[in-house]
């Protein structure tokens, strides 16, 4: 039998919007299965979606429906995008699945059967409002302090989410002795050097597993939480998501699970390393099953410097440009613009860039610019000259580069090296000139040329497959072909072969004009005689904020996006109409009075939550400040 290959991709939360981050993992899965399908691999490339727990629960209590009927809807949203992207999975799990509820209680009653959980009472921070327990670092964060004030009583505890009062809960739950596993966890990271990529990863999990592991809560009562996998030994309580979620990985598999696992390939964000690798790998010791041969954690895709996601509203909807530019420039600009395991920033104008510099001037342009000879039949593949074997050598190297470097994931460094082929075939065109041998009647160098043309085609299209499948079918079968051919040579299509011509692969866009910039919201004079109610006036919470960071507007001159701590968790992040008036620099350290309670607004592509008071009116003199050092967060009134 074939080499087996087993890759996944995580399974994505069933409730949330795929955007292209999302989108990211799932194409660079795909391509790597189909290079090794290609290369005659038995392949098994498994997605899916994660569907229990609170927030699916909410959603769906806030539609009316079931929680099982908003899985069963919001699951279409990733298995068409996936479709429109051109995925070749092979399998899809849902974890609402009872295959996979099957494994997940089979894991939990051995593990339960062999002593390795056990019932204690779990003390934490409730909130209410988040429906969730919060630890001491999380709560004395919130409260601006240290872990030692907060078990002092220093501080009031508020939850990081809401800022609304926690309280300490005791609660009897189940834990998996996941601390009995620090020894061998890091033994296992330091014996198996390719189990944790890329390096740097490694390190922070080592560098984690330095600390003292605790056990971990792998149980939530049901009448707190009910969408969830009940305990098979206790019913009162459900699995803690993360534990059921990971088993997917194995109960997809299974009757073919001896045949693929351990898997061969996990691949995740860097935002979900910790439960892939100490969750997961002390799982899996604990069943007596061997840990995943790779988990390769990639980096995020930023926008704004910030990492792509809902709540910070800055995300790229992969319809959008699926609708504008197909699905094989979105999965080749995926893959090519930043190395795998790096974060990178996304925008439009380097996407155009990239499609119109290396999808259209050079790929396209490669299989275009010999169209017009499409019907001449190919010479035999003989009488090269020196030029026609230099091309060769380059194509030599470039395949063998680009099958190195896709095989460890190095998919930037894989096309750059395919690039460079086809940049030097488009130079061997010029200086080959078919038109000029056309001109001349020079008929047999004319069928060489076209030859080390078609053949390089041929290569690159059936190299470049994995990663832009439908244009490099078109190419293809444009030369007679059913299915990529990974040989190197100038010997592969048959002597008399004839092309057929067809349109450009890619036609090149230019940027669209970027929409005029909004004018600042009027500022309303309200004349001082109208007065309002104090119920109105006290409709609007005031704080205190003191500014953290200031910078310019990516895409606008007027504005600044501003970090203000206004007391609560995180700073706020608030763009203001003030750049004519404050350099950034100067107003970092300076206190300031915001509107807190104003509802978020985009400015530009950039999440607003807040405005800051100023004097002047609709030319602002002056922003306002406290006569004194008040502390950030300081009620106004
Ligand atoms: O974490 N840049 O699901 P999830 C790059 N259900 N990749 C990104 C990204 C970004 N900005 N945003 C998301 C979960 N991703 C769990 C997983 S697995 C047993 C359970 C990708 O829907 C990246 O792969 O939040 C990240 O790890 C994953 O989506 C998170 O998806």
């Amino acid at each position: 039998m074939s080499e087996r290959f087993y890759i996944t991709t995580p399974i994505y939360y069933v409730n949330d919007v795929p955007h292209i981050g999302h989108a990211y993992t799932t194409i660079a899965a795909d391509a790597i299965a189909r290079w090794h399908r290609l290369n005659g691999r038995d392949v098994r490339f498994l997605t899916g979606t994660d569907e229990h727990g609170q927030k699916v629960m909410r959603a769906a209590a806030k539609l009316g429906r079931t929680p099982q009927e908003h899985c069963d809807l919001t699951v279409r949203r990733f298995v068409d995008l996936w479709t429109r992207l051109d995925i070749q999975y092979d399998d899809f799990i849902r974890t609402t699945e009872s295959r996979h509820k099957e494994v997940v209680r089979s894991f939990l009653q051995q593990l339960w059967d062999q002593g390795e959980i056990y019932s204690a009472p779990y003390t934490g921070w409730y909130s209410t409002s988040a429906e969730r327990f919060w630890t001491d670092e999380e709560v004395a964060a919130a409260a601006k302090g240290t872990v030692e004030e907060l078990k002092a009583g220093k501080l009031t505890p508020v939850c990081p989410d809401s800022g609304a009062p926690v309280e300490l809960l005791t609660e009897l739950n189940y834990f998996f002795r996941m601390s009995a596993y620090q020894d061998r966890l890091v033994r296992w990271i330091e014996e198996h050097p390719g189990c944790v990529l890329p390096d740097h990863r490694r390190n922070e999990v080592l560098g984690f597993l330095r600390k003292p592991l605790g056990d971990l809560c792998i149980s939530r009562p049901a009448a707190r939480l009910s969408w969830g996998i009940p305990l098979p030994f206790d019913e009162d309580y459900v699995t803690y998501v993360w534990f059921d979620a990971l088993t997917n990985y194995v109960s997809a598999l299974g009757p073919d699970r001896a045949r693929y696992w351990p898997a061969d390939a996990h691949l995740v964000g860097k935002d979900i390393l910790t439960f892939h690798t100490v969750y997961w790998f002390s799982m899996l010791m604990a069943l007596g099953m061997e840990p995943p041969r790779q988990v390769y954690a990639h980096g995020w895709w930023l926008m704004n410097r910030a990492k792509m996601s809902k709540s910070v509203g800055n995300v790229v909807n992969p319809s959008v440009l699926l609708d504008d530019f197909g699905p094989d420039a979105v999965r080749y600009f995926m893959l090519r613009e930043i190395p795998f395991g790096y974060d990178g920033e996304y925008s439009d104008a380097a996407f155009l860039l990239r499609f119109n510099s290396d999808l259209v001037n050079d790929f396209s342009n490669l299989v275009h610019r010999v169209s017009k000879w499409a019907a001449t039949p190919l010479g035999p593949a003989a009488g090269f000259t020196a030029g026609d074997e230099a091309l060769l050598d380059v194509a030599r190297r470039a395949t063998a580069t680009f099958r190195a470097e896709l095989e460890g994931l190095q998919f930037r460094q894989a096309l750059e090296g395919l690039w460079e082929l086809v940049r030097a075939t488009n130079k061997y065109v010029d200086s080959e000139a078919p038109w000029a041998l056309a001109k001349a009647n020079n008929t047999a160098r004319l069928a060489t040329v076209l030859r080390v043309v078609q053949e390089v085609q041929r290569m690159v299209a059936s190299h470049l497959w994995c990663v832009c499948p439908r244009s490099c079918t078109e190419v293809l079968s444009r030369l007679g072909l059913a299915t990529p051919d990974l040989r190197v040579g100038l010997d592969v299509l048959p002597e008399g072969n004839v092309a057929r011509a067809g349109d450009p692969l890619f036609m090149r866009r230019e940027a669209k004009a970027p929409p005029p910039e909004p004018e600042p919201p009027a500022i309303k004079e309200v004349p001082m005689s109208d007065t309002i109610t104090y119920d109105d006036f006290s409709k609007v919470a005031l704080r205190v904020g003191l500014v953290v960071n200031a910078e310019k507007h990516p895409n606008a001159d007027r504005l600044l996006v501003l970090k203000v701590d206004v007391g609560e968790a995180e700073p706020r992040q608030i763009v203001a109409g003030i750049a004519k008036h404050y350099a950034p620099e100067a107003l970092v350290g300076k206190r300031i009075v915001v509107v807190t309670n104003l509802a978020p607004a985009m400015l530009r592509g950039v999440e607003s939550r807040g405005m800051l008071l100023a004097a002047g009116g609709a030319d602002i003199a002056s922003l306002l400040s406290p006569l004194h050092e008040v502390a950030p967060g300081s009620i106004v009134k």
